[in-house]
Order: structure tokens, then C-alpha cells, then sequence
């Protein structure tokens, strides 16, 4: 099929022509991207621009005494350099983080990780920035940092957070979540209990596009304009206002095209502040774009989560009680973003996808001296934490029963009868058909066969071949305004859709797109709800100026609420097109239907549906001479906000298998099934995209990503040479099978699934390799299972049998 058509049949992708609402259809801003004309923010270049670097700690812990700027500023070509103390001057050193907590912009007595940022100069041209950072001079006294969450809380460890008045150690919070006495109660009758401590290791979303700004501060106007790669324009643009008491309305956020976010790009981070203080100390605009290292070292990590599970079941291996102690390494700020009531994300869901009587968790939170963070890295917050724990924690069970890891989980799924379903924690899952996916799954890998092809194999030597099973259920779309918030800011959306004279629309969203197809898709809603071409809907989105208020995209919300907001808002329009088609008709708009055909959308007579109007004809006459009735406003626009009543509740069933050579722990994925249920799909190929990134991710984790640090706390993978990124030649072909379980509280019974495979892979992979290496009496082994850490697990324990 011709590259350039995207209404062509394309049988090597499945796209077919475009659709009248949903179905695949290729991306529409593919167009732009694979023209390279698409438009990040450091293609962003305004006249007169300055640039700005930032000079970074060196030391994890350091106390600072004294920072001499004096040398830099009389760099030619140096504008301006800010530091702490400017900062200070201006009540700006430091800035508030999305869990209520603060953090330093730049450092003014200690810094607290290294890379932190320490000073900001603004220069002609980038290289010159960078040059002047070596002419400051910092004067630091080394401290003894924490680096280990576990000694943390240890007698005599230092206080990194001396900042905070009467702050003695580093304990941030404690949450707990379930009910302990009937939990304990259960585990002390259990005929059969297992427990097993795990990592979740610290590991990096490391999009493709690091962080940058460009902010542009209009001295006439008191305009500020600030460009950066935001999950959540809107969100920045208020805590700018409220922050910095600029006028929210002389404030615009643009998110332009964005180079993947993965939670990493939902928070502010000092770099954009600095930039706007820049901007508005030079009266030109600034930009400021990080380098990878700079990437790696400073910005929102993932996990760091100490687990310890423990299961009470029978001795027939139906489990009755899950309880859960975490230590959550949260670093030297708690910057984690994240719904106010839940300081441990969305952990509370550990019970996963099973009918578990009685469940208790506790969550402690700690600071250490490393990078700000948590909450990132297609994490649904911290639901990639809750499903690693409990699909391990099976397989932990199934080894201890001697069971098979598929039937005993078929045995305690949630049953479909059950839903809506409160789990023991309180959540509740809104639908579901699990022992059907799990089954599917099976089956597509042709579970049995290969189980004899690994007794084979055990019996007669050669690679070891493990068969990983995980089953996730997410909770994602956050959330319902009364439960949910981002520091006070409550999580509801809202759309409008502009109907143009001729029929063709503009959808505007609060949420942006950073690589999910939003442009696709949410015009896909609008053309299914109207009955118009998808390519006749334009969205826009990513730019405060031009969108309605609502709290962006991350928790794979954006189908959830925006998409909700979007069918909502295009059914208004509907419904006032039927009022105008009844003037048109001189109809009762009562005797009206509405009908979609291959010619689009229209309404109709009852019973005549050739005496009916198409969508566009009603357009024409909403703007038109035709007299409406009493009270019908003319044109066809209309607007919405749509505070969600539940999350929705996907989930999946995935199988992976796994050869591993026992002479050097090297892992291969041979196959990879993943079974998603999202409910009803919007895009089906959009959908696969999403969940094979997200198996991609899963690969990553599992076996080769850590964000490893020494004593002293240097970073140690601070470069794509030491944090491995995986690539094609680590993936197999995926093997993707779907069912559909409706949300029934979606207006399209879609459910989130931009993170399904990120939040449900991890476990599949490490099952499998530990299933490889059961001979060997291993029963667990921390991520990453990188070819030494397989090896030394081989080494440690008993000679095959
Ligand atoms: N979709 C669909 N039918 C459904 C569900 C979703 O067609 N039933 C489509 C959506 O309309 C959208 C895409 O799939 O085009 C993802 O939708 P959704 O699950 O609503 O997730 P979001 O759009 O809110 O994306 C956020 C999610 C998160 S939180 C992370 S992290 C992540 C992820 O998306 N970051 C990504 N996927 C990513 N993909 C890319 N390319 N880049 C990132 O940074
Ligand atoms: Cu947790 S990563 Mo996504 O929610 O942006």
C-alpha cells in the first residue's frame, strides 16, 4: 500500500481504509513524524533566544559553602547566572513537589543527590553556557549520604531533610491499606504459608526526548509563554500561578509534539523554572534543553520498592490472605505525582486478580540521597509494584504446593459472576472476564505442549526452558473527583467540539499526547459519535490557550476521562443537531432518529430514513437563516467536563517463554502471548502499539535495566552504555489476543491501556526464567535477571537433580 495514503488497505500493518469511527486506521500525525517535520520543544527558536545550562552536584550529600559565580559572569557571552541564593532573593529557591513535599530549584544549603542542580547560566549560545559552568566555583563540605533505603531509618543515619523544621531522621510516610487483625487472623490458622522479600530495583522511564523549556517572559504584555515537554499543561500553568503569584491568565503552557513522556514528564522539574527566572531576568526568551546523562541522573525515576509478600492458602492451593511490607525509596524529595490521599500510588490494589478474603499492606516511605521521583515509567501508579509483587508471590506458592502456576491461578481468579467486585482494600473493579482470557492465553501458546517439551528437556539436558505466567488487573482513569486530586486539583476533564459551517470539526482536550495517537483516536471518537470521516476532526491539544482545563495524561487516564469527555461532548452536539434537523424537517425532534450508514451520520424521520438530514447539512443550517425553535442556540458547539464515577479496570493474561543457557546465564525470550482486555477498542492497532512498547518495556526491566549507584552514591548508569534500553534483537515476535469485558460506566466501554504491558510483563519474565532455573532449587531472583545475576543464582544453589 502506498505509504503516503492513509485511507489505503495496508495488509503488512492491518490498517484498513478509515474508518467511520472505530477501527484501525494509521496514526494521522505519523504524516508529520515520519516526515521529520514534526515539532519538539528544541525545535522551538524565537528571536533573540539565550540558552541555559545547568551546573550539577557532584557529591550525593555535600553541605555548601560557598558558590563564586564571579568568573562566569564575566565570560563573554554570558547573560546571566542564577544561582540558590538569586533564587532565595526572589522566595523561588525552592518549589513545591506533587506529593505536598518541597524541593530545592537550585541548592542553597545542602545538595542532596548527585546531579542535582546547583546554578543556571544563560548565555548566547549553548556551548558558551556549558563553558561557564566550569568557571563556577563551589565550595562543599562531602557528607555521609544514605544510599541504602533499608539504613535509612537506622539510629544515627544522617538527616538529609534538615531543611524541614523538626525533621530528626528520614521517614517520610506510613500508609496501610486493608484489614490487619483478619488478615493475621487467617495467616495463623493457614494450613500453608510462603513469604519472600523482593526488589522492585530503581529504574528509568529514559524517553527518547529528554527534558527541556523554552520560556518567552513578555516584558510589555506580563505575557509568559513557556514550551516544554509536559504531561500536564494544564496543571503546570496553575502551580506556575500559584507559585510564582503571576496571573494565570498571562500564562500559557505549550506541550508541543512530545518524544515519549512515560511519567517522566508529568512533574516540573528545576530546569523549567530556571529557564522562566532566565527569561525574565534577561527580557529574552531561554532555552534550556538536558542531555541523556543529565536525563538519567536528575529526572523522575521508577520503583525502588522493598518487598516483602507473604500468602496464607490451603493445602489444595486456594489462597486466603496476602499481606505486604514495602520500604519505598522515594530519594531526596518527595516528588512522587500522585492522587493526595494515596502516598503509596495506587499499591492498595496488591490483591491483583484474585478472590482473596482478607489483605493488608503497609507502606513506608524514605528519604535516601538520590533523585527525586517514583511515580513514572508506565506505572499506573505504582500498580507495576502491586502486580509484580502478587504474580510472584503465586508462582512463590506454586512452587511451595508443588502446583501448576496456570491452574492454581485459574483456581483463585476472580470469578466474572463476582463483578462489579470490592476487593478486600476497597476497590472496585467494574468489570471482568478473567478465567476466559487466562484461557486464551493458554492456548494460544499451547500451554500443555510446552510443559512436556520442558519435561523433556529436564530429563534430557540441554538449554533450560521456563514458562512465566502473569495475570494483572489495572486500575487506571484517575479519578473520581471526590477521591482524587493532584494538590487540590481535582481529576476531571474537559472537551469542546467546535462544528464548523461545512460539517468539518475541532476537538479540543486537556490531555497531551506523548506518542499514544491521541489525534487518532479522540477524532476517532468524535467521527464514531457523529458519523464524519475521522480525518474531518482536527484535536488539539498540548497548549493552555486553546484547550479547556483538565489534568492531563498519565495513570492511562486519557481514555478513561478525556475520551469520556470526548463521546459526552460530541453526543451534545448531537443532540442539538436534532433540534436543528427538526426545524430543518419540521419534524417533532421526538420523531427523530439517529442513524449512521457508509454516507455518514443523519437524522431522520421515523420509519423514512431517506426523509432525513446529514450532519453536515444540519452544520450548514445551525449557521444559517433557519429559524430554531424558542431556546435552541444556533451553531453546533458545544463543551463539557466529565468527572469519571469509577476507574476502569483492564486486564490481561500474559505468557512468556524462555530459554536460558545454564553455562552462562544468558536469557532468551523465545515467545511472548499477551492477552489484553481494555474493554471496547477504540483503535485496535493503536491498542497493539501500545502493548507491544509496553512487553518491550517489560523485557527492559526484567533483564537488563537498573539504576545502579556506589556507596558514596555516584549514579552508575548515567549513559545508554551502562542502562540498557531494549531493542528489537532482545524481543520476540509478540504474539497479541484480545477479549472485550465493556467498562460499563465508559460512555464507549473503553478502559485504559497505555501501561497494561509495562504493569503486567515484568512478572511474566521473571516467572519464566525462575520456572527455567526450578531444577536448580532457585525459587527467586531480583530484577534485572541480567546474564551474571542468572548465572550467580545457577551457582548458588544445588547441582541439577
Ligand atoms: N486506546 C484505544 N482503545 C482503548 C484504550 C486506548 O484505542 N480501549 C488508545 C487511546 O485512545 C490512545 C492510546 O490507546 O490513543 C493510549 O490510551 P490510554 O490507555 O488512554 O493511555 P493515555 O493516552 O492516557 O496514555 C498514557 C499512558 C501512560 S500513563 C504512559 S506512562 C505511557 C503510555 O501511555 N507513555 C507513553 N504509552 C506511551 N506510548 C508512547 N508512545 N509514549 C509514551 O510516553
Ligand atoms: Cu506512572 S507513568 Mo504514566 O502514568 O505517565
Amino acid at each position: 500500500a502506498n505509504a503516503t495514503d492513509t485511507t489505503a488497505t495496508d495488509t503488512e500493518t492491518g490498517a484498513t481504509a478509515t474508518p467511520m469511527g472505530f477501527g484501525r486506521m494509521h496514526r494521522k500525525e505519523d504524516a508529520r513524524f515520519i516526515r521529520g517535520r514534526g515539532n519538539y520543544v528544541d525545535d522551538v527558536r524565537l528571536p533573540g533566544m539565550l540558552h541555559g545550562a545547568i551546573l550539577r552536584s557532584p557529591h550525593a550529600h555535600a553541605r555548601i559553602l560557598s558558590v563564586d559565580a564571579s568568573a562566569a559572569e564575566a565570560h563573554p557571552g554570558v547573560k546571566a547566572v542564577i544561582t540558590g541564593e538569586t533564587l532565595a532573593g526572589m522566595d523561588l529557591a525552592w518549589m513545591p513537589t506533587l506529593s505536598g513535599d518541597v524541593q530545592a530549584v537550585l541548592a542553597t544549603d545542602k545538595v542532596r543527590f548527585q546531579g542535582q542542580e546547583v546554578a543556571f547560566v544563560v548565555a548566547e549560545d549553548p556551548y558558551t553556557a556549558r563553558d561557564a559552568l566550569e568557571l563556577i566555583e563551589v565550595d562543599y563540605e562531602p557528607l555521609e549520604p544514605v544510599i541504602d533505603a533499608r539504613r535509612a531509618l537506622d539510629e544515627g543515619a544522617p538527616v538529609i531533610r534538615d531543611d524541614v523544621e523538626g525533621r530528626t531522621g528520614n521517614h517520610i510516610f506510613d500508609w496501610e491499606a486493608g484489614d490487619r487483625e483478619q488478615t493475621d487472623a487467617i495467616f495463623e490458622r493457614a494450613e500453608v504459608t510462603v513469604a519472600q522479600d523482593m526488589l522492585y530495583p530503581r529504574v528509568h522511564p529514559a524517553p527518547l526526548e529528554t527534558c527541556g523549556a523554552v520560556a518567552d517572559f513578555d516584558r510589555v504584555t506580563g505575557k509568559l509563554t513557556v514550551w516544554c515537554p509536559t504531561q500536564a499543561p494544564h496543571a503546570h500553568r496553575t502551580l506556575y500561578a500559584l507559585v510564582a503569584g503571576l496571573p494565570e491568565h498571562k500564562i500559557r503552557v505549550i506541550s508541543p509534539d512530545v518524544g515519549g513522556g512515560f511519567g517522566g514528564k508529568v512533574g516540573i522539574y528545576p530546569g523549567y523554572v530556571c529557564a522562566i527566572v532566565g527569561s525574565i531576568a534577561t527580557g529574552r526568551p531561554v532555552k534550556w534543553m538536558e542531555d541523556r546523562s543529565e536525563n538519567l541522573m536528575s529526572t523522575a525515576f521508577a520503583r525502588d520498592y522493598h518487598m516483602r509478600g507473604e500468602i496464607a492458602a490451603t493445602r489444595d492451593g486456594k489462597v486466603l490472605a496476602i499481606r505486604v511490607k514495602v520500604l519505598a525509596d522515594h530519594g531526596a524529595f518527595n516528588g512522587t505525582a500522585q492522587p493526595t490521599k494515596f502516598p503509596a500510588g495506587f499499591f492498595g490494589v496488591f490483591t491483583g486478580s484474585y478472590d482473596i478474603r482478607a489483605a493488608h499492606c503497609e507502606v513506608t516511605g524514605v528519604h535516601t540521597n538520590k533523585a527525586p521521583g517514583g511515580v513514572a515509567y508506565a506505572c499506573s501508579f505504582r500498580i507495576t509494584e502491586a502486580v509484580y509483587l502478587v504474580e510472584r508471590m503465586m508462582d512463590v506458592l506454586a512452587c511451595e504446593l508443588d502446583a501448576d502456576p496456570a491452574e492454581l491461578r485459574m483456581k483463585n481468579l476472580i470469578r466474572p459472576e463476582r463483578f462489579p467486585y470490592t476487593s478486600p482494600t476497597g476497590w472496585e473493579y467494574d468489570s471482568g472476564d478473567y478465567p476466559r482470557a487466562l484461557r486464551l492465553a493458554l492456548d494460544m501458546v499451547e500451554y500443555d505442549k510446552l510443559r512436556a517439551e520442558q519435561a523433556e528437556r529436564r530429563r534430557d539436558g540441554g538449554p533450560l526452558l521456563g514458562i512465566g505466567i502473569s495475570f494483572f488487573t489495572e486500575a487506571v482513569g484517575a479519578g473520581p473527583r471526590k477521591h482524587m486530586d493532584i494538590l487540590g486539583l481535582g481529576m476531571a476533564d474537559g472537551a469542546e467540539l467546535r462544528v464548523h459551517p461545512t460539517g468539518k470539526a475541532v476537538l479540543r482536550v486537556s490531555c497531551q499526547s506523548q506518542g499514544q495517537g491521541h489525534e487518532t483516536t479522540f477524532a476517532q471518537i468524535v467521527a464514531a459519535e457523529l458519523g464524519v470521516s475521522p480525518d474531518d476532526v482536527e484535536v488539539v491539544h498540548g497548549d493552555t490557550d486553546q484547550t479547556p482545563f483538565g489534568l492531563g495524561t498519565y495513570g492511562s487516564r486519557s481514555t478513561p476521562v478525556s475520551g469520556a469527555a470526548t463521546a459526552i461532548v460530541a453526543r451534545k452536539v448531537r443532540e442539538r443537531a436534532r433540534l436543528v434537523a427538526a426545524a430543518m424537517l419540521e419534524a417533532s425532534p421526538d420523531d427523530l432518529e439517529w442513524s449512521v450508514s457508509e454516507a455518514g451520520g443523519r437524522w431522520s424521520v421515523q420509519g423514512s430514513a431517506e426523509h432525513g438530514r446529514t450532519i453536515q447539512e444540519i452544520a450548514m443550517a445551525a449557521h444559517s437563516n433557519l429559524e430554531l425553535p424558542e431556546g435552541v442556540e444556533g451553531h453546533l458547539d458545544a463543551v463539557t467536563v466529565y468527572n469519571p464515577p469509577n476507574l476502569t479496570y483492564p486486564f490481561g493474561a500474559y505468557v512468556c517463554v524462555v530459554d536460558v543457557d545454564p553455562g552462562t546465564g544468558q536469557v532468551k525470550v523465545r515467545r511472548f502471548v499477551a492477552v489484553d482486555d481494555c474493554g471496547v477498542r477504540i483503535n485496535p492497532m493503536i491498542v497493539e502499539g501500545q502493548i507491544h512498547g509496553g512487553l518491550a518495556d517489560g523485557i527492559g526491566m526484567a533483564l537488563m535495566q537498573l539504576m545502579a549507584f556506589d556507596e558514596d552514591g555516584n549514579h552508575l548508569g548515567a549513559s545508554f552504555m551502562d542502562y540498557l534500553l531494549p531493542t528489537s534483537m532482545e524481543c520476540p515476535s509478540w504474539e497479541l489476543g484480545e477479549t472485550v469485558t465493556p467498562s460499563p460506566h465508559h460512555p464507549v466501554g473503553a478502559k485504559g491501556v497505555g501501561e497494561s504491558a509495562t504493569v503486567g510483563s515484568p512478572a511474566a519474565v521473571v516467572n519464566a526464567v525462575l520456572d527455567a532455573l526450578r531444577p536448580y532449587g532457585v525459587r527467586h531472583a531480583d530484577m534485572p535477571l541480567t546474564p551474571a545475576n542468572v548465572w550467580s543464582a545457577l551457582q548458588g544453589t544445588p547441582i541439577r537433580t
